[in-house]
């Protein structure tokens, strides 16, 4: 029997998931006692150092964790659950940490896109029942600002480099820790989570070691849901945001299927985007919920769900929030929840009053969550003008002329899918969405969504040259040769897809095949 230490915040049900799919059981700790009593202990930490360990003290968990690491008995901490061993972390300096070992955690100092997010290699400095099985030269899936820096280098299993090298995993006699998450690191990371589990394996370190380890371009797979005129809950697709043909709304398959599809054929991260969010609430609108956790049983790779996380009240005068949407939609197997529209209102107020409130969805979810699970889709369209001085907002020198030959555009932010143009730029809308706590921005593009004619690499590069952020280039593809072009001549760190994915035109083994030897990806 394994235990699970859930302390409240983020996804443990993937970790559930993943260990349930290894066919074990497990139990979730609900007080000391359970600690005490724990035969293997697994403990994934999301989001904020601090908050985890003023929760941690709150419910009194802090001295039956530390008999049990003093026990003998096998520990797993995953990312924060890792961190929770130092002595402290930069990110709460005030919280004191379990300090079983020593050293701190800091903030990634690199000239780099922080969150550290996405698929990374090891480098195994000591022998490990972990790697059993492994070769070495996998890939995990990393998502943290933070990172340890051990004091003894005894205590140090693997190093990762992301500017430079940092401790991504950790071994102590009973006590194993790892920065990157197993749960969501596809068949490399269920087989290490196996080797936790059984604690029956070799102890070996893997026989490659690459001299540099390279974080891979992502290649993610997009599902948009909506319920279509017979009531069935389908993906589909628009042509620059129109989902209707012949009067239909177009039906590429059912959600929970196709996600599924998508991690068997090598999706690096898989979103759902509920695209009548904007009129249907989630917490209302079940469905989204369900899929979710369906799809988290069998697919285990980063999932983002988006559509409708705003506050609501509901016709019976019940308000919920929106971090109480998101955290339902985290209990239910999200990894990251996407804000769209909300992100343009949200971006509006500050412009007016230029300063935080606090309040938005954006402060709240980043605060209890962590940045890193707050994903800010961006739906712009082209307006074009002849010269800068038609306009207030940013504006690029294009290749592609308006229809009258204009040379000049900007990217202007809609909402509710595209129905409504707001004034407010793309480029205004990441940088201020980065100042208040996002921690990536999708990047679509309603001129190229469904044209199969390539990315809008003039609006990645003003979005992804205004923010620090990863940035994810969405909308146009059309063939493998537009995922190369996006990163040769884009710092985007991943590339979306929808259409050519769902209709099989280019499966994402042909688009890695094609990118391979040109830009880092996970084979
Ligand atoms: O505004 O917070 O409720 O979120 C709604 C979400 O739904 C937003 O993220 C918005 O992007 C999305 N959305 C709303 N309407 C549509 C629509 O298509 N009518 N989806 C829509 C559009 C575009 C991508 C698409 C890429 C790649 N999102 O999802 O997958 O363009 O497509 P392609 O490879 O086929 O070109 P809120």
């Amino acid at each position: 029997m394994i235990t699970l230490l859930d302390y409240g915040a983020g996804n443990v049900r993937s970790v559930i998931n993943a260990i349930e799919k290894l066919g074990q059981r497990i139990t979730v700790a609900k007080s000391g006692q359970d600690i005490r009593d724990a035969e293997k202990l697994v403990f994934p930490g999301v989001g904020n150092f601090g908050s985890m360990m003023h929760i941690l003290r709150q419910k009194q968990f802090v001295e039956p964790l530390l008999g049990y690491l003093g026990s003998g008995r096998p520990f797993l901490g995953i990312c924060v659950g890792m961190q929770a061993l130092f002595e402290g972390s930069d990110e709460a300096p005030a919280e004191k940490g379990l300090a079983v070992l020593p050293g701190r955690v800091k903030r990634f100092d690199v000239d780099l896109a922080v969150p550290h997010i996405g698929w990374n290699g090891i480098r195994v400095k000591q022998p490990t029942d972990l790697f059993h099985g492994l070769d070495g030269d996998e890939k995990f899936y990393f998502v943290h600002s933070y990172h340890a820096v051990a004091d003894d280098p005894a205590v140090v299993l693997t190093t990762t480099d992301y500017g430079y090298p940092f401790v991504s995993a950790v071994q102590h006699n009973n006590i194993q820790g790892t920065q990157f998450h197993p749960e969501k690191s596809g068949a490399s990371g269920l087989t290490l989570l196996e080797n936790f589990i059984r604690k029956d394996r070799q102890v070996t370190i893997p026989k490659r070691s690459p001299s540099q380890t390279r974080l891979a371009k992502r290649i993610i797979a997009c599902l948009d849901v909506r319920t279509n005129d017979q009531g069935d809950l389908v993906v589909t697709k628009g042509d620059q945001y129109d989902v209707r043909e012949a009067g239909s709304v177009r039906n590429l398959g059912k959600p929970v299927e196709l996600a599924g599809r998508y991690f068997e054929e090598g999706a690096d991260e898989v979103t759902f985007l509920n695209i009548t969010g904007f009129r249907d609430f989630p917490l209302e609108d079940m469905p989204m919920i369900q899929v979710l956790k369906r799809t988290s049983k069998n697919v285990f790779v980063p999932l983002t769900i988006g559509g409708g996380i705003r506050d609501f009240t509901d016709k019976n005068g019940r308000a919920y929030t929106a971090l109480e949407v998101a955290a339902e939609y985290f209990r239910s197997g999200a990894d990251k929840v996407s804000i769209g529209s909300d992100a343009v209102d949200i971006v509006e107020a500050y412009l007016k009053t230029g300063r935080k409130s606090g309040r938005s969805a954006i402060e709240q979810i980043s605060h209890v969550y962590g940045n890193q699970a707050v994903v800010i889709s961006i739906d712009p369209r082209r307006v074009y003008v002849d010269s800068p001085a038609q306009t207030p907002h940013a504006t690029v020198e294009t290749a592609i002329p308006g229809p009258q030959g204009q040379r000049y555009c900007w990217f202007q932010c809609t909402v509710k899918g595209g129905r409504e143009g707001r004034a407010v730029d793309a480029v205004t809308l990441a940088r201020t969405c980065e100042l208040l706590g996002a921690g990536e921005i999708l990047l679509n593009c309603i001129d190229r969504d469904g044209t199969n004619m390539g990315f809008d690499i003039e609006l990645i590069n003003a979005v992804k040259q205004a923010v620090t952020i990863p940035v994810i280039a969405s909308s146009g593809a059309g063939c493998a040769a537009h995922f190369a072009e996006v990163f040769a001549e884009t710092d985007a760190e991943s590339a979306l897809a929808a259409g050519i994915f769902h209709r099989r035109e280019v499966p994402i083994s042909a688009v890695k095949a094609h990118l391979k030897g040109k830009v880092e990806v996970r084979l």
